[in-house]
């Protein structure tokens, strides 16, 4: 659907004006509205997902384990493919408010694509590197977000998601090097345009969601706090999006109508933009990409 049909349907979790300021400045934030009772059960799932984790010695495109992870001294970077690990992961995904907040910003008909944890580990927890989402998974459209949801309270020592604002409607960005390898972010050198001065940081209490546009500039630094940030990743799309290439995590629930029904046509956008890797013969994570180029075994 276009940005006008989209805003001009009832809201129902948002506000107008929150649904305006998404499309005009690309991101939004939505402070303690998921409920106490919801946060409490995702976080008994991410407590279970912890403990299966912890005779892991490597990471198995499921569990992407950080440097230094034990069974007494778990150290997670991301959970992958969590509704098909716990229930209480696609229930919330399906039947919360989640799903209608993301109604509200791309309309009746919208589909699951994934549900990830990054949890960015106290002490010293992986900085991301500015990056788009779309580069990483191209679309017929532009209606496909990752909706962050703070298991716990987010604050700037904790090393929130940042954004600039408005870079939802620059360019565009090759997230390769000169040699044709996927990086997973952008190099500081195409970046001397990008405003990065006017970063805005997304900080709130546990319950608080925020969407960010899947053309915003966007990374978060290290977390050197003593405090985790546990942050669930649900990725919806509109109905009428679909891709051009395999999704990175494929889980059983992946294109499950969560809101409306199925889309009877394809909303298409013109322009231009690289294909990344096929991933259909596996994904390790955003994480492992960008510590593997600045750790120099990519290239
Ligand atoms: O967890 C974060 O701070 C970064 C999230 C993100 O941009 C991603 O996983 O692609």
């Amino acid at each position: 659907m276009r940005e006008l049909d989209i805003i001009s349907q009832p809201a129902r979790v948002l506000t107008q004006a929150e649904r305006e300021h998404f499309f005009e400045q690309g991101y939004v934030v939505k402070t303690s509205v998921i409920s106490e009772d919801w946060i409490d059960r995702l976080k008994a799932g991410v407590a279970r997902l912890i403990d299966k984790s912890r005779n892991l010695t490597v990471s198995d495109g499921i569990f992407d384990l950080e440097e230094g992870h034990t069974a007494d001294n778990p150290r997670l970077r991301r959970i992958a493919l969590l509704d098909e690990l716990d229930e209480v992961f696609w229930d919330f995904a399906k039947n919360s408010n989640l799903p209608d907040l993301a109604a509200d910003l791309m309309g009746a008909d919208v589909c699951f694509r994934e549900a990830l944890l990054n949890i960015k580990w106290k002490g010293g927890g992986q900085e991301v590197k500015w990056h788009q989402d779309i580069p990483f998974y191209p679309m017929t459209n532009y209606s496909i977000a990752q909706f962050l949801v703070c298991l716990d309270d987010v604050g700037i020592e904790q090393g929130p998601l940042m954004v600039i604002p408005k870079s939802h409607k620059g360019p565009l960005y090759d997230h390769y090097d000169e040699k044709d390898n996927w990086l997973g972010f952008i190099p500081d050198q195409k970046l001397v345009d990008a405003s990065l001065e006017n970063v805005v940081e997304l900080t709130g209490p546990a319950g608080t969601v925020t969407v960010h546009h899947c053309r915003a500039l966007h990374a978060s630094r290290a977390n050197l706090s003593q405090r985790s940030r546990p942050v669930l990743i649900i990725g919806y799309a509109a109905a009428d999006n679909r891709p051009y290439v395999a999704p990175a995590y494929k889980s059983k629930f992946y294109d499950t109508v969560v809101r409306g029904g199925v889309a009877r046509s394809v909303h298409l956008v013109d322009g231009d933009l690289r294909l990344p890797p096929d991933w259909s013969g596996g994904y390790t994570s955003i994480f492992d990409h960008q510590e593997k180029v600045n750790s120099g075994s990519l290239t």
